[in-house]
């Protein structure tokens, strides 16, 4: 179908008179009067809008062919190519789904790609797609510095910060980072999205780092084109709301008018990068051809309404600028036009042909191989010299039998010893060293660079850990409760399992999230401080979830997550249960069963903890417990008097939630014949799903299992 804009460009730009120079043309002057943009600079810029342009229509095509798998477009928001435009390649993109002119502008400063056909490859699915492998489409490439998102909107602002603060945090500690010391950091959003708890939490952060004195140079371009889907923005709300943010420069433009535009944004981004502060660059655009190419745009908007906007089409009124000034006849703007459509169409034709990825293996491929290669990282050894400066005497290993609390105390504080890259943040963890005093000291030892307090905001935490962890920083962020990580559980699961699976890997979000969790109080905290809820972390695809309840399995464990974050970017969460943080017994008082000495460093080879490795206690032939957590140290005083009764036992800690040790369930069950699962989440989505499930499809046949 015939799209309005196209026709309402060829008809408007075939009726505009020919004021153009006959003769050889001066492309190096500026474009009009006063600009500082040259003729050959605009005509750059156009040729990123109209590829943009018809990428949108060919999507169209594709679609209607029953090719292609995606039409939201940029049309309307063209005017973003001047953003690339001012910009570095160096500097690290989070973009808007609209900012196809962006990704095309950038992509022509770098060489040496294809963007157009890249964007058609996404469209189509096709597996040679440089970024996602046919996953989706994206706005991405590695070698374009341009990070890949997701659809959730605004979910990527909290990680475009905390790829600022990394810009300036790895100079400062001499980490090696994929973006140069002076780089700013750019994150597109549309009018709609600025308004998402996310987008809000996102620039409070920026602003309440600026307010400490800390550098975060992040210019936010808001591209607003005054509705989101069929809601629109109030007039002026943009404006009104970001306008006047004390630590928030503020520019605006008209993102149709390319001169004004590109120096707009100069402006603003130049500023970004002197101040090494957050500016908010307010990009006024249009809509056109509705939200994506299945919308029904007349069921909301008038025609006049509609129709009104084509006269602010970013493509055509640059167009118009170059024809009024005399740089081109309208003649020559339709050729440029034709040629670019034939280009497009050209290579439309040409990847829809292309193979796409063919079986669910095929399509997972990232997440399964990605957590392989964790299941197969072992810590690395640690570097004694270091450790005797930083750590000090006595070593954890000399210290004698510690608790779990001071046992994960001394983990972090090796980690931080052994990998200069790594961080340790949080609400409270610095200072005060946490609320039950995990983190004690740790600040003092590895300093306050590198362990230190957040905002309370647990969105913003995990975003810093997201953006810290592409920064080639590894990030160790703390949520203080379980219950507290479900308001932000979207930079887990849609940010942080996802960027390697619409990235092929080649961005990888490495950090060992800490949670204390489990229950812990008795009459005191309800159902928040005494949380049990996993299931909204098992359900993650590609994550690893530790689940330490002995203090020398909760240090070989740290050790284990540390090593699968660096070395395969794995994204590991690791739940520490506060009753345990301080036990010392088990059976009696006194008998200082739960306290156990730090494993041996040198020795790191025998006491690795590979991921999905349970661990077992006993080797009673009656009865299989399987638990963990809480449940281990329960299980293990049951036994006990379950061997008074005649009941001899086996207790099995599985030790990781995901994966799950099913081998060893499996083979502990068969021991025995009969297992109990102690699990002490919730009914619904508890652990005791996933060993049921495992337990009925794997164990052999002909034993019997209650
Ligand atoms: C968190 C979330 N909620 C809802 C949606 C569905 N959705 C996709 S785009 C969109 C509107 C966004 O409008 P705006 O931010 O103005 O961007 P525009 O499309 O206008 O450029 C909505 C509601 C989503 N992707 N993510
Ligand atoms: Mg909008």
């Amino acid at each position: 179908m015939a799209e309005q804009i196209d026709d309402y460009f060829t008809t408007t730009v075939a009726a505009m008179a020919d004021t153009a120079r006959p003769g050889a043309r001066d492309h190096d002057e500026p474009v009009e009067a006063g600009s500082s943009l040259s003729v050959q600079e605009v005509l750059d810029l156009f040729d990123s809008q109209l590829g943009s342009r018809h990428l949108d229509l060919a999507a169209r095509w594709l679609r209607s062919k029953g090719k292609g798998f995606y039409t939201i477009g940029s049309s309307g928001h063209e005017g973003n190519a001047v953003v690339a435009g001012v910009l570095r390649p160096t500097d690290p993109a989070l973009l808007h789904y609209r900012s196809g002119a962006f990704f095309l502008q950038r992509a022509w400063q770098v060489r040496g790609s294809d963007p157009l056909r890249d964007v058609l490859l996404g469209v189509v699915a096709a597996t040679e797609e440089p970024m996602s492998g046919g996953r989706h489409k994206v706005f991405g490439r590695h070698d374009l510095n341009v990070i890949p998102q997701t659809s959730t909107i605004s979910s990527h602002l909290p990680r475009a910060v905390g790829v600022a603060f990394s810009i300036a945090r790895a100079a400062k500690l001499h980490v090696l980072s994929p973006w140069p010391e002076d780089a700013i950091a750019v994150c597109s959003f549309g009018d709609a999205s600025a308004n998402h708890s996310t987008a809000i939490g996102a620039i409070n952060t920026a602003i309440h780092s600026v307010f400490q004195g800390l550098p975060l140079p992040l210019l936010f371009v808001c591209e607003d084109n005054g509705i989101g889907i069929s809601t629109k923005t109030p007039n002026g709300w943009i404006g009104a709301n970001f306008g006047h943010r004390e630590g928030l420069e503020y520019f605006t433009v008209d993102g149709s008018d390319l001169p004004a535009a590109y120096a707009t944004a100069k402006h603003a981004a130049d500023w970004v990068r002197r101040h090494r502060k957050p500016a908010f660059l307010h990009l006024r655009t249009v809509r056109l051809m509705g939200h994506a190419g299945s919308d029904v745009e007349a069921a909301y908007r008038t025609t006049a309404e509609i129709t009104a906007d084509f006269d602010r089409d970013p493509v055509l009124c640059t167009a118009k600028l170059l024809i009024e000034r005399g740089h081109l006849s309208p003649t020559e703007i339709l050729a440029l036009y034709e040629s670019k459509r034939a280009e497009v169409l050209g290579l439309a034709q040409e990847v829809s042909e292309l193979p796409q990825l063919d079986s669910p293996a095929a399509v997972m491929r990232p997440l399964t191989e990605g957590l392989d290669k964790a299941i197969a990282a072992e810590p690395r050894r640690t570097y004694p010299a270091r450790r005797a400066q930083i750590v000090g005497s006595p070593l954890p290993e000399d210290e004698g039998p510690l608790t779990l609390a001071l046992s994960i105390n001394r983990a972090l504080l090796d980690v931080l010893t052994e990998y200069p890259e790594a961080l340790v943040f949080g609400e409270d963890v610095a200072r005060k060293g946490g609320v039950y005093g995990v983190t004690r000291g740790l600040m003092k030892k590895a300093g306050s660079a590198r362990v230190f307090d957040t905002l309370l905001d647990e969105q913003a935490i995990l975003g810093l850990a997201l953006g810290a962890g592409v920064s080639g920083l590894l990030p160790i962020p703390e949520i203080q409760y379980l219950a507290y990580l479900h308001n932000a559980a979207d930079q887990i699961r849609g940010e942080g399992a996802t960027l390697q699976f619409f990235s092929d890997r080649q961005y990888r979000n490495p950090m060992v999230v800490r949670i204390a969790g489990y229950g812990y109080q008795k009459g005191f905290g309800g159902h928040f401080h005494n949380d049990n809820a996993v299931a909204a972390l098992r359900d993650i695809p590609g994550i690893v979830i530790a689940s330490p309840a002995r203090p020398d399995d909760a240090a070989a464990m740290m050790h284990t997550c540390v090593a699968a974050a660096r070395t395969a970017g794995a994204l590991c969460v690791y739940l520490e249960p506060i009753a345990l943080y301080h036990t010392k017994d088990l059976h009696e008082d006194g008998d200082e069963q739960w306290l156990a000495p730090y494993p041996d460093p040198m020795k790191r080879t025998e006491n690795h903890v590979p991921i999905g490795s349970a661990r077992t206690y006993g080797d009673g032939t009656d009865l299989t417990i399987v638990t963990y957590g809480n449940g281990l140290h329960m299980s293990l005083r049951v036994t006990r008097r379950l061997e008074q009764a005649g009941i001899s036992t086996r207790v099995v800690d599985m030790r990781w939630l995901a994966p799950l040790p099913v081998h060893d369930i499996v083979r502990e069950a068969n021991a025995t014949g009969r297992v109990l699962v102690v699990d002490e989440t919730r009914k619904s989505g508890g652990v005791s799903e996933g060993v049921v499930a495992a337990l009925v499809t794997t164990v052999s046949p002909g034993r019997s299992h209650a």
